[in-house]
């Protein structure tokens, strides 16, 4: 049985609905949270037990919802582009052990998004 996760992007909120067999799941886009300012909350979400097809890119427009079907297992980062040297980023994790999170670590990124991506992966 395939499970697929979406991702919903909008300025103020981010939504990520299943298909009627998966849990639906929602990452809001904070001008300031419990992290500080900038953020994705929360920081991370763990898709688990899902087993989908394939992963695409995706790039979401200011005040605009924009859906995302997260079809790989795997870890993706997912980084506002006006506030990600602020360190606005999230991560969604398909699965119960990324490959790819080494390519996740050696990527370089702004200190603040290095921090919260270290932060949300130290959770897994
Ligand atoms: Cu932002």
């Amino acid at each position: 049985m395939k499970s697929i996760a979406t991702l919903a992007l909008a300025a103020s909120a981010a939504v990520i609905a299943g298909s009627a067999a998966a849990a639906d799941f929602k990452v809001h886009m904070l001008n300031k949270g419990a992290d500080g300012v900038t953020v994705f909350d929360p920081l991370l979400t763990n898709v688990k037990d899902m087993i989908p097809d394939g992963a695409a890119a995706f790039r979401g427009k200011t005040n605009e919802t924009v859906k995302q079907t997260f079809s790989m297992p795997g870890a993706c980062v997912i980084k506002c582009l006006p506030h990600f040297p602020m360190g606005m980023v999230a991560v969604v994790v398909v699965g119960d052990a990324p490959a790819n999170l080494d390519k996740i670590e050696s990527a370089k990124l702004p200190n603040k998004a290095r921090e919260r991506v270290d932060k949300a992966l130290s959770e897994l």
